[in-house]
């Protein structure tokens, strides 16, 4: 077979790291979600959804998948805690999200350690700054108000690799890799 058509027969995923709220915070981030998606319309995000992407992959050949699990396990972050105390919108009104305003220092080095690993490994990765978000609604009609949203904390003990695959009610997300958040190197 031609390398190109060994290269289109190769199974693939969708994949991309992300934090993922464990079952209280989901529920307390989706409450606040539908309220906002009863003030501006739009489509609710499921609360199964619900996370906060740290670095996305895309279609990726499963084949590399060791080296996604190669770059994660080089990240030396310690555990933090998110508040996430605001609300914004993207594209026009259409998406709305909720963020910290006052991001923790170790979410940043979290994505910058992790991108970096990623990239020395041939991954390409988007070159916009990382903008930490949890998009809640989509299809939004109205912007939210300018009002703070009450603050929701969350603690944050590990990170994970994650497959996006589609169903009939759009897309679903399944947990491939996860890798707790700690200061030291292994010895
Ligand atoms: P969003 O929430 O801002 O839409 C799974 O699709 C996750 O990856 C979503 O959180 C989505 O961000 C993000 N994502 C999807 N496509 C992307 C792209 N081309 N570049 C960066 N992030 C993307």
């Amino acid at each position: 077979m031609p390398d190109s058509a060994a290269a289109a027969a190769e199974p693939r995923l969708r994949v991309f790291f992300a934090l993922w709220p464990d079952a209280p915070t989901a529920s307390r981030l989706h409450r606040e979600a539908r309220q906002l998606q009863r003030a501006c319309g739009g489509r609710l995000m499921r609360q199964d959804t619900i996370h906060l992407t740290l670095a996305f992959l895309g279609d990726t050949p499963v084949s590399r998948l060791p080296a996604l699990a190669e770059a994660a396990a080089q990240v030396r972050v310690p555990p933090c805690a998110l508040v996430l105390d605001r609300c914004g919108n993207w594209h026009g009104n259409r998406v709305l999200w909720l963020g910290p305003s006052c991001p923790p220092t170790p979410l940043g080095l979290l994505a910058a350690q992790l991108g970096k690993a990623l990239r020395e490994r041939g991954f390409a990765l988007e070159k916009r700054p990382f903008a930490p978000h949890v998009t809640v609604v989509r299809n939004a009609l109205r912007p939210p108000a300018a009002a703070p949203v009450p603050a929701i904390t969350w603690d944050v003990p590990a990170f994970v690799l994650v497959a996006s695959e589609r169903g009939p009610d759009g897309a679903h997300y399944r947990e491939i890799g996860r890798w707790p958040l700690i200061k030291e190197a292994a010895n």
